[in-house]
């Protein structure tokens, strides 16, 4: 419902702006607006009316435009026409999964194609709401936690991509549904109802199989909440705010999607599956009077976080981040001054929700100048007395910041340039522990394999790994105008 409403307000924000507002020139990397994700939504249920049709937008992005047409378009701008626009999209068309290519100019589409290989597109938030519902009216669940003697309304359940296990056949799409208990926590995540799996077929929307194997204590909400407000003393010790200011302004400008600080430039686009996407990025060579290429195109490409555990509930959890679970699309609105410094500039986004439409990201980027007090070159000349001759240059860079949430880890995303020419990736990763819940209450008592480390009284840290590549298209020192 909290959806519904944003999209009907949105839309109806979008109409009214768009007919008054100044509009940029588009690049032709730029993320597709507002208007073009309806477009897109009113073309493809043109060819296939939702009356007949069971119809999901899974994913929605931009077709990128191939790199020696965009290339050209920019040696040549203004006096060319950009490379086509179109829009890449994935749906799931009567229980089949269709790639779809539209093209605006055309206002059609010119590919449609259905893949018929392994592997399902991405989880729509939807479909996980959906299937989450499903097992409180499921009667076995509804027994499971009776006798567990947990009380229903403070069960809250998430849904579990199941991995491929080399089967010759294809399983279907499904999730598996875990739970847990909040009951005095917020941190639900440190109370898994363990030991229950629910799968879910999600084109029926129905649970196709349920097993409750045994019981495994659910490990006590005590000290497990996070918020300041909860916590009790003893505190560490308080410290003294700290603010950047700039009194004159921020050194960089933000055009549309193209950002200028220093010698750098680059464009800055937003993916539902990939978040960030940093293109074209280049340095002014002021000797040389040109821009001298560093990269083409740099993203996130995927977030693999498989676990080393083989119990029944456990084996599967071979995530995909990006791929099962959109690393855009689960990006949170940035706090200011908490996640970005008060000097941080923010923008938003915009991701297709299941049925096409729009849905606005507010804060989704923040872009801040960092003096993290840090030198990036000095020297002191002692050997020409009397003279005492000290250089420094203090080390200022420019970070553009995502953070994702994908369930219990958040991702802080940033990409940084850097004066000496360097682009520095970072990947933070923080938020919480997907625990194990067991028996064991002390370490001692462990006399088998659990994969895992004892953190606390019933509560397992199940050993993972969490594996990010990237894409990355580098042109270094490949000259040209952009
Ligand atoms: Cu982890």
């Amino acid at each position: 419902m909290a959806h519904s409403l944003k999209i009907l307000f949105f839309l109806f924000s979008i109409l009214s702006i768009i007919p008054l507002s100044h509009q940029l020139e588009q690049h032709p990397l730029d993320s597709l607006t507002p208007n073009e994700f309806i477009r897109v939504q009113a073309i493809v249920n043109q060819s296939h009316p939702t009356s007949t049709t069971n119809l999901t937008f899974q994913y929605i992005g931009l077709n990128e435009p191939d790199k020696h047409a965009v290339l050209s378009w920019l040696q040549n701008h203004p006096t060319t026409t950009p490379p086509r626009r179109q829009a890449f999209v994935v749906a799931r068309i009567n229980h089949q999964t269709h790639e779809l290519i539209i093209d605006f100019s055309r206002d059609d589409i010119v590919s449609d194609r259905i893949h018929h290989g392994f592997g399902y597109p991405s989880l729509t938030f939807q479909e996980e709401i959906d299937a989450n519902q499903l097992v409180f009216n499921h009667a076995p669940f509804l027994a499971a936690l009776n006798k567990r003697g947990l009380k229903l309304e403070e069960v809250v359940c998430g849904s579990f991509t199941v991995g491929w296990f080399g089967e010759t056949k294809q399983n279907g799409r499904v999730v598996k549904i875990m739970c847990y208990y909040l009951d005095g926590t917020v941190n639900l995540y440190m109370r898994p109802i363990e030991a229950i799996t629910v799968t879910v077929d999600l084109e029926a929307m129905k649970i196709n199989h349920f097993q409750d194997r045994l019981v495994v204590p659910v490990p006590k909400a005590a000290g497990t909440d996070y918020r300041e407000s909860k916590q009790k003393p003893p505190f560490g010790p308080e410290l003294k705010g700290i603010t950047v200011v700039q009194p004159d302004g921020p050194s960089f400008t933000i055009d549309g999607s193209r950002v200028r600080w220093a010698n750098w430039d680059f464009h800055l686009s937003f993916d539902a599956r990939v978040g960030p996407i940093v293109s074209l990025a280049s340095i002014y060579d002021t000797e040389k009077q040109e821009f001298r290429r560093v990269m083409y195109r740099g993203f996130v490409s995927e977030l693999f976080v498989p676990y080393m555990d083989l119990t029944e509930e456990w084996y599967y959890r071979t995530f995909f981040d990006a791929g099962e679970y959109g690393y855009g699309l689960c990006a949170v609105p940035l706090e200011p001054l908490r996640d970005c410094p008060a000097n941080a500039v923010y923008m938003g986004a915009y991701v297709a929700a299941q049925n096409g439409m729009p849905i606005e990201m507010p804060n989704v980027f923040c872009i801040f100048e960092r003096n993290a007090g840090d030198v990036m070159w000095r020297h002191t000349e002692t050997m020409i007395p009397p003279d005492l001759i000290t250089e420094v240059r203090p080390d200022m860079s420019l970070v553009v910041r995502m953070v994702s949430t994908v369930g219990n880890y958040d991702y802080i995303n940033d990409w940084e340039f850097k004066q000496i020419g360097s682009i520095k990736v970072t990947v933070g990763l923080t938020g919480l522990l997907e625990v194990r819940g067991s028996k064991y209450t002390h370490k001692d008592q462990i006399d088998e394999e659990v994969y895992g480390t004892l953190l606390a009284e019933n509560t397992l840290g199940a050993y993972h790994d969490h594996f990010i590549t990237y894409h990355l298209d580098l042109d270094v020192d490949v000259i040209g105008r952009l």
